[in-house]
């Protein structure tokens, strides 16, 4: 019997560079903070580290918009500090994953300024030039068309104009690609995060959208081909050393089996996205509505269910475009965060999948308190910010969407210590420190057993040790109750139970009765409790998750 993939029993930890650590004091973070930071990563447990776009770029869109796919923007460092974190990583046996934005490149990329420099220039085709615009609107507000009065065409830029879209269909970039990809294997790197995968194949010719800009550029036509040819070209023969995930906004589970299933050869799991849609409304993102806990726990259980067979899931609460996770699932309120994050961690890392952690969020990291659209950095709600302006909508509106779902709220930074500029940087950070870096801070909670830092080191070590964790069948109880989340975990003859109050209130477990839903569980093996850990759980369910084995 085969064994399964190493990282069914792995947690991976995204790193955000700009707002990690400052090496120099110039106020963004930096590959040297990065380094300073090897020992920790190692504390935590972590197996693999997701770094987020370090490239040269014009920082448009904080890296995600490259010009230079092969060295590291002289913002963040050196090609040697990359190499040097590398090899770090591995001293310590943590992976490195890549981030690998490829369906649009930055305006400055040479590609780009050669396909713009003439109707006839050979690239001219890599990109998406056009007589006349369609009616698709961008991620990042306006057109997704911008006229380029030097050819007197209009090129395609599902995100920002800074980053114009490459045309797939074209088999040289596709190559272009592969042996950019191969070429960082060989660094040493073990694998890639892939940016908004599933938008390279369009559906062409391209058309008008009508509103449903999804049926034009998700998981088109060629998609599946697309990343079937990607693993035979990069990763045949290596692929049980590696970790692919592919972002994937708008997948469903149907697609996402698709997408996972080994047989196929595509990537190792997706990131989808609906279980951060269910707090918007009809008008998308911004339109922010109350999200009630049957509705996640049943986004998630059936995403359980679906890749239950066939594929994987990633596990996720936040990454830098999301909210906060104890801000937006749990209690921030300073007197119940703490638990809050706990509980929202252990629900999370107790599902099958590979969980992955947001640089603070093992810190129970809250929201930023947004005064103005001056304390805003992020591009998407900037642009946002001032459509909305010129629209007539009120500005105490537009930025109580902002305060709720923009991506600035993940993105200040890392809390390290109570000092000045929370130990980030010597210098002025490019965006303001949480001032609740006082209480919240790695440096208070690294030897306290009950920090949210030591219960996500539990988690972790958990996941490793106990198969059940990684491999067992998920069922989902009490689906309709409104604060309980409960479910079991069984593997063979061991079963898991993993019970968590998401609400201020205590509830009795002798309220469910007898015969209830927890019958037999009471002499069970206690594996880790968010109250008092390696305690016996108290009569009332806590404030928080237990957790239990038979
Ligand atoms: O945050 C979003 C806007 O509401 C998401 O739609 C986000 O843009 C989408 O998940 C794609 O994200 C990725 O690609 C973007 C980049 O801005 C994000 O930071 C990245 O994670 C374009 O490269």
């Amino acid at each position: 019997v085969a064994s399964p993939p190493w990282w069914t029993s792995a947690t991976v930890y995204q790193i955000y560079p700009r707002s990690f650590a400052d090496s120099d004091g110039d106020g963004l973070g930096d590959l040297g903070g990065i380094l300073g930071k090897l020992d920790y990563l190692a504390d935590l447990g972590v197996d693999v580290v997701w770094l987020s776009p370090v490239y040269r770029s014009p920082q448009d869109d904080n890296g995600y918009d490259i010009s230079d796919y092969e060295h590291v923007d002289p913002m963040f460092g050196t090609d040697a500090q990359l190499d040097a974190i590398i090899a770090g990583l591995h001293e310590r046996g943590i992976r490195l994953v890549m981030d690998l934005v490829v369906n649009h490149t930055s305006d400055e990329h040479p590609w780009f300024m050669e396909s713009r420099s003439s109707r006839e220039n050979p690239k001219r085709d890599w990109y998406w030039w056009r007589d006349q615009p369609t009616d698709w609107v961008s991620f990042f507000s306006g057109s997704t068309w911008e006229y380029d009065l030097a050819t007197e065409q209009y090129y395609l830029h599902l995100f920002s104009r800074k980053q114009p879209d490459l045309n797939w269909e074209n088999p040289e970039v596709r190559q272009a690609v592969y042996a950019m990809m191969r070429r960082w294997l060989e660094r040493g790197v073990d694998g890639f995060r892939m940016d908004v995968i599933n938008l390279i194949s369009k559906v062409t010719p391209l058309r008008d959208a009508h509103d449903d800009l999804v049926a034009q550029t998700f998981n088109g036509p060629h998609i599946h081909e697309f990343l079937q040819e990607m693993h035979r070209e990069v990763f045949a023969g290596r692929e049980a050393a590696l970790i692919t995930v592919g972002e994937t906004p708008g997948v469903t589970i149907e697609e996402a089996r698709l997408y996972t299933d080994p047989a196929r050869a595509e990537v190792d799991m997706v990131f989808q996205f609906e279980h951060v849609d269910l707090d918007s409304g009809p008008n998308g993102k911004w339109d922010v509505i109350p999200l009630e806990l049957p509705r996640l726990k049943a986004n998630l259980a059936a995403w359980q269910d679906g890749l239950a067979d066939v594929g994987w899931n990633s596990l996720y609460w936040d990454n830098h475009d999301q909210p906060r996770a104890v801000s937006r699932f749990g209690d921030d309120d300073p007197a119940w965060r703490e638990r809050s994050a706990k509980t929202l961690a252990t629900v999370l890392h107790l599902h099958r999948g590979t969980p992955y952690v947001y640089q603070g969020e093992e810190l129970g990291m809250t929201n930023a308190p947004i005064a103005g659209i001056d304390d805003v950095r992020d591009i998407e709600s900037i642009n946002y910010y001032r459509e909305a302006a010129d629209a007539g909508v009120q500005p105490a509106q537009v930025l109580h969407g902002i305060r709720a779902k923009g991506r600035d709220n993940a993105r200040t930074p890392v809390q390290w210590d109570a000092s000045r500029h929370a130990g980030f940087t010597t210098g002025e950070p490019w965006i303001a420190v949480n001032p609740n870096h006082i209480e919240i801070n790695a440096a208070t909670q690294a030897d306290d057993p009950d920090s949210v830092l030591a219960h996500y080191k539990r988690l972790i070590t958990l996941r490793h040790n106990n198969s059940t964790v990684a491999l067992g069948r998920f069922e989902l109880l009490l689906a309709d109750h409104p604060t309980v989340w409960a479910f079991t975990r069984t593997r063979g003859d061991d079963q898991l139970l993993v019970l968590a109050n998401l609400s201020r209130v205590p509830i009795e477990l002798a309220d469910f009765g007898a015969a209830g839903p927890f019958e037999g569980w009471a002499g069970a093996e206690v594996l880790s409790t968010t109250e008092t850990d390696g305690g016996m759980p108290s009569p009332a369910l806590p404030a928080a998750a237990g957790h239990l084995a038979s």
